[in-house]
């Protein structure tokens, strides 16, 4: 058979199947050679601290209320909340095409710490460890209510974030969103079709493959999805036991997940030499006050790392034109985006690099 007849993961366009999303991607590396002229960007590290940062300690926020001074994690409700605990709920619609439901909710801001030139990578192990006991004790607050708590970080200017502190948003809903809702209907149908985990037999095909597996600890595995999507996406996944919800996680699942997260947001500010733009967050069993410990065997809790960024600290990946109307697109495969995240110091940040 000639060379050109074989399939070539690397050179050849396919597409693949995310098993999560019942949703495919398009994957061209042979565009990976193309000469590039489009947009160039300041480097997204450039977010000026804002003087009248109000996720400061101290400081008095948008709605006249002061902060404390806070010396690890801080949690406020969010002063322009998404959504609103009380409110009367839409008229029932008698026509399949004009269909709404009432959404109930809380919005919280959580600052990581008080210091506004650090980011996760720059926190010590035990910091960060803070940071995940408070997403747990939140989640388990707010989830004894609300059918879904969605944390997630935007970070950096061009990921919508409002300031360089390091914070994230917590967003609690009487409803599932559309992420949760096709996460637990495509993990439920593989659960009763194969009997099996889906992330779980995943992640063990995963470690025996090895092509994919950025870096991994006793607890914790960050790898880039077969399926992914965004350039340097990446999955990170629990080795051990099997919790469905971040309030599973033992004190060793959690310390792993501070260490790992330290480990791979360095990885990721040494790709391009930059604070490292993305959107991250986790996604777990849905919650509410009829959900227990247990209930849903067909979940792996994980967390998502959604980087804009392709070819440089300049250059982003954008979604626009075949994947907002067709569907999601790269150039770089997720081998290849694996390759070069393991090939990035873990240990050094480069801001600390003489
Ligand atoms: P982002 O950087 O991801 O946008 O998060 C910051 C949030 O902080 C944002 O949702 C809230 C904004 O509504 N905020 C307050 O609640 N009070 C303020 O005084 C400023 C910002």
């Amino acid at each position: 058979m000639k060379k050109s007849q074989v399939f070539h993961a690397a050179e050849n366009p396919h597409i693949r199947y995310n098993p999560l999303k019942d949703e495919w991607v398009l994957v061209s590396p042979h565009r990976c050679l193309r000469p590039w002229s489009g947009q160039t960007e300041p480097p997204p590290e450039e977010q000026a601290p804002d003087p009248n940062n109000p996720l400061k300690a101290g400081t008095v926020r948008a709605n006249g209320q002061r902060n404390p001074n806070y010396t690890s994690t801080y949690v406020f409700p969010n002063d322009f909340p998404a959504l609103l605990e009380r409110g009367p709920a839409p008229p029932q619609s008698d026509h399949p095409l004009f269909q709404a439901e009432e959404a109930r909710g809380t919005c919280r801001v959580m600052c990581f710490h008080p210091n506004s030139t650090v980011s996760i990578p720059l926190m010590t192990e035990d910091e960060i460890l803070s940071v995940v006991e408070e997403w747990v004790n939140q989640t388990k607050e707010l989830g004894r209510k609300y059918s879904w708590v969605q944390i997630f970080e935007n970070k950096g200017s061009i990921m919508g974030s409002s300031n360089p502190h390091p914070h994230c948003q917590i967003w609690a809903s009487s409803f599932l969103p559309n992420e949760g809702r096709i996460k637990e209907r495509c993990q439920m149908e593989y659960y009763t079709k194969y009997g099996k985990v889906l992330l779980a037999e995943y992640l063990q095909m995963e470690m025996e493959k090895k092509e994919r597996i950025v870096i991994q600890n006793s607890e914790w595995v960050a790898l880039v999805p077969y399926w992914a999507e965004w350039p340097f996406e990446t999955m990170l996944l629990p080795i051990k036991g099997s919790p469905q919800r971040i309030t599973d996680l033992n004190d060793d699942q959690k310390r792993g997940l501070a260490v790992i997260m330290k480990q791979l947001t360095t990885k990721y500010d040494n790709l391009f030499n930059c604070s490292f733009p993305y959107s991250m967050g986790f996604h777990g069993a849905p919650t509410g006050p009829n959900k227990s410990v247990g209930d849903s065997p067909h979940w792996l809790f994980h967390a998502l790392y959604l980087p804009p960024l392709l070819r440089s600290a300049s250059v982003k990946k954008f979604m626009v034109g075949y994947e907002l109307l067709a569907q999601p697109q790269r150039d770089l495969t997720p081998e290849q985006a694996a390759e070069k995240l393991k090939d990035c110091d873990h240990l050094t940040h480069y801001k600390n690099k003489e």
